[in-house]
């Protein structure tokens, strides 16, 4: 069974990685049906709203020349430069004003592909009494599993919301599910 809005209490919080254009179909990196996720993490933020549920949003923010990029040796096309149509959240996405965006990426020397890696993210999340995190977005086997897993590291519980996920490859949305529930992180079978 996969994660329900309805089950959003005090004392959680909503990270959506990463649903960004680039990650989008039409996009620079395209996730097939990354798209997808976009109503189904409306339908968590609406509840979030309503709840009072805290909501972060991560995006993938790369300097020109990132380390990360196949023209610099790295594994990825270029994609979410900063300031670019790509790196902005995908146009449908319904970001309460009040969300608190994650940049990461930007630095030139090592990438960051999880919104916790140096950006603060768990010294916030305690601060606002968070113990439980359901996160969704793109890409499952990248961003969303790093995510995850550090979010476990941290001492948080995590729950992945499997269908507000896709990842690159099918092989590596497989191997990244037997990861993240290796690590503890709830999802379905
Ligand atoms: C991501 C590939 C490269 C992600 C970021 O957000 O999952 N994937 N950079
Ligand atoms: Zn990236």
């Amino acid at each position: 069974m996969t994660a329900s809005p309805n089950e959003l209490k005090p004392g959680d919080a909503l990270i959506i990685v990463d649903v960004q254009n680039d990650f989008c179909p039409g996009g620079a990196l395209p996730i097939e049906r990354g798209d997808e996720v976009v109503p189904v993490l409306n339908d968590w933020i609406a509840a979030a709203k309503a709840g009072g549920t805290p909501v972060y949003a991560s995006r993938d923010y790369h300097p020109q020349g990132h380390m990360s990029f196949d023209e610099s040796g790295g594994p990825w096309p270029l994609h979410c430069i900063q300031d670019s149509d790509g790196a902005r959240f995908h146009p449908d996405l319904n970001l309460p004003s009040d969300a608190t965006v994650v940049t990461k990426g930007v630095r030139l020397d090592q990438d960051q592909n999880s919104a916790f890696d140096q950006t603060g993210l768990a010294t916030e999340l305690r601060k606002q009494e968070v113990r439980r995190v359901f996160v969704g977005g793109l890409a499952e086997d990248v961003c969303v599993l790093a995510t995850a897993l550090d979010g476990r590291s941290e001492g948080f519980d995590v729950v992945l919301i499997e269908d507000a996920t896709r990842p690159v490859t099918a092989e590596g949305g497989a191997t990244a599910r037997q990861q993240m529930r290796a690590a503890g992180v709830r999802l379905s079978d």
